[in-house]
């Protein structure tokens, strides 16, 4: 299920609690509505530089303690914001919980690229891996190699294959992902009616293929029998291969009504698209994407409505399990519970079937909301 705002929902904001030097923050289990918070304008001119200059504003500097050692952050690219993002939330924990995080990783969406980072961080002994799979069985040999040398792995965002991991966090639950899509291509084509493609990312994502499949056990119910997908594009999560195969879908489909773009790279390309063919209004975009990402496509109708979740979050809890699984707190075994305190509420997670962990239900945006998200959500 997702987090729906009412519609009327202008003029309010999303709570955000800071714990600690984090700023990594999920109002769970339902968003809190908090009256919006007074922003003060910018000055219209910049104000000259003081004369005498004044220390820089210091950050909370990290609590002493927690574990030591180095933690190797492997997302599916390295030149995605979407995993920058999750780096940050992953920065806060470190803060937080004690060891130092570095993040590595190829510039394409590439599986046999990330083997590499995988058998650089064994041989030098880093106490834990964050992994994000390009391909949950072609990085699979190399992470159970590094299991076997005492290196905990923890899957994020896009899962290993079962077996290559101690614990993988799913950012939401995975059927109610495609449930979700299902339900925002229903919202956006007219009357629930007409022809629909899907834009995903590399054609061996772990994640949007098990999204895109649980989408389409949704789109045989009745309430979608007039919705009929035209098929699926693969943009690999790169601007241009996305901006590429939007145009192929839109020339090969010319009665598209909703392209569902569950990756925050290609949804961007597909709204550009869209709007680039003065299709606003025949054509809708929706899937997952950045609230700052698609704020201007929201406002101009391209993509009325999509979803995502709390993307520092998710880099905050991957490393928070990491560290319990270091310390002993957990195993990973299904059943396994833990808490993380700037997080669920302080409420225990309980690790499941296959040693899953789900951070929660993810937020869908709209033009209602879309501003508060991302002044409060940051990316
Ligand atoms: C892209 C990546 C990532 C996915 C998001 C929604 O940034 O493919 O794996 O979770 O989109």
């Amino acid at each position: 299920m997702f987090h729906r705002l009412p519609r009327a929902a202008a003029g309010v904001a999303l709570a955000l609690v800071l714990a600690g030097c984090s700023s990594s923050a999920t109002p769970t289990p339902a968003p809190v509505i908090t009256p919006a918070p007074v922003i003060t304008p910018a000055p219209a001119t910049p104000t000259a530089a003081p004369a005498t200059p004044t220390a820089a504003p210091t950050a909370t500097p990290c609590p002493t303690g927690g574990i030591t050692g180095n933690i190797v952050m492997l997302p599916k690219q390295i030149n995605n914001p979407y995993f920058d993002v999750a780096f940050k939330g992953a920065q806060n924990a470190a803060c937080d919980l004690g060891g130092t995080l570095t993040e590595v990783g190829p510039s394409s969406a590439d599986a046999t690229l990330q083997i590499p980072f995988i058998q650089t961080a064994t041989t030098q002994s880093a106490k834990a891996i964050l992994v994000s799979a390009d391909d949950a069985n072609v990085i699979a040999p190399a992470l159970k190699s590094a299991m076997a040398a005492g290196i905990k792995v923890v899957g994020y965002d896009s899962s290993p294959a079962v077996g290559a991991y101690s614990v993988f966090v799913n950012q939401a639950d995975t059927a109610g992902i495609g449930k979700g899509l299902a339900d925002m291509a229903c919202d956006e084509a007219p009357n629930c009616t007409g022809e629909i493609a899907v834009l995903s990312a590399a054609q061996t994502a772990t994640n949007q293929n098990a999204w895109i499949a649980a989408m389409k056990t949704t789109l045989t119910g009745s309430k979608y029998a007039g919705l009929k997908l035209d098929g699926v594009y693969y943009g690999n999560d790169d601007p241009t291969i996305s901006t590429t195969q939007t145009t192929a879908m839109l020339a090969a489909h010319p009665n598209l009504k909703v392209i569902i773009a569950p990756t925050t790279v290609g949804i961007v390309a597909a709204a550009q698209v869209v709007t680039s063919q003065n299709l606003i209004g025949k054509v809708f975009v929706t899937g997952l994407g950045t609230p700052m990402g698609m704020q201007t496509f929201v406002k101009s109708g391209a993509a009325p409505e999509f979803a995502l979740w709390n993307v520092t979050d998710l880099g905050y809890l991957a490393y928070a399990v990491a560290v319990d699984l270091l310390n002993g707190t957990i195993k990973g075994n299904p059943g396994d519970t833990f808490t993380v305190p700037s997080l669920n509420g302080g409420a225990p997670y309980t690790i499941g079937a296959n040693s899953v962990v789900v951070l929660g239900p993810p937020f869908v945006f709209n033009a209602q909301n879309i501003d508060q998200y991302v002044a409060s959500f940051g990316f």
